[in-house]
């Protein structure tokens, strides 16, 4: 029988991020994916590739919601970049309707290229309502900071320190991810579950950021956990998955490359 996972996040119009990436993932790890638009994000070639941010309105994400849980039986959903306090508390609502085994929240606060505090409001409504629903959170190390309230976070100590103070805030795993951005040779996540700490490396693919790898992470930490794979086995697939993407990565006109999410497979 075909699995299905669930996706709520936004469109960014080159391809490169959310939704776009998030339902190439499910299908090339052989998952079903339903997705519910939150908003469109165009980024601005003639304005440095700046953020051109369209919100879906309230009421068509909550149609789209409805038409998708109506229409399948989903337990595993991830959540990507929502955008507004008006989309949050819509999508936060959506979910309170049913069970879920596993709700993996990609805590998108700003994307590359945007100004750090540019939307308070937004991360605020975040953290209220969207991350105590939340099973398991993925921040990068700027959203690590964020939601620990750390100033900085430069070893893997220290963000094994973000992880514990998140893992507090409610989620029962964190997954933070270290990146090109944490000082070392390897791009290091850690997953916190409560008690033990699993420290996943992997050597670092050049030292520009790529767009996409969040995205990607996460949306195949879902395709697995709808499989049925335990919370370690799906995380660890899913560094293999990105490293791979990363290494077979999509060079682009934008400032970064992109995620090819058909490497993995091959
Ligand atoms: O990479 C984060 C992200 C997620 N979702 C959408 C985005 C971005 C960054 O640009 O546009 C829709």
């Amino acid at each position: 029988m075909v699995q299905l996972a669930y996706v709520i996040a936004g469109s960014e119009a080159t391809g490169g991020a959310g939704i776009q990436v998030d339902l190439k993932t499910f299908q090339e790890l052989g998952v079903y994916g339903v997705g519910t638009l939150t908003c469109i994000v165009s980024f601005d070639p003639k304005n440095g590739w700046g953020h051109r941010f369209v919100p879906v309105p309230p009421g068509v994400i909550a149609d789209q919601m409805e038409a998708a849980t109506s229409a399948h039986d989903l337990d595993v959903v991830k959540i990507g970049m929502l955008g507004t306090p008006a989309t949050i508390e819509t999508v936060a609502a959506g979910l309170r309707r049913q069970p879920w085994r596993h709700v993996v929240l990609d805590p998108v606060l700003i994307c590359k290229g945007q100004e750090a505090g540019a939307a308070l409001d937004t991360d605020n409504a975040l953290r209220e309502s969207i991350l105590p629903l939340a099973t398991m959170v993925t921040p990068n190390l700027f959203e690590a900071r964020t939601l620990a309230g750390m100033d900085r976070i430069e070893t893997v100590e220290e963000l094994t320190e973000a992880a514990r103070r998140i893992h507090a805030l409610g989620p029962q795993y964190v997954l933070a991810k270290g990146g090109v951005e944490l000082p070392g040779e390897d791009a290091v996540d850690v997953l916190f579950d409560g008690e033990d700490v699993t420290v996943l490396s992997a050597p670092k693919v050049g030292q520009e950021r790529v767009s996409g790898a969040g995205c990607t992470l996460a949306a195949a930490v879902t395709a697995e956990l709808a499989k049925g794979a335990d919370v370690r086995s799906a995380v660890a697939l899913a560094k293999d998955f990105v490293t791979a993407g990363i290494n077979g990565r999509v060079a682009a006109h934008t400032p970064f490359d992109t995620v090819w999410q058909g490497a993995y497979a091959g």
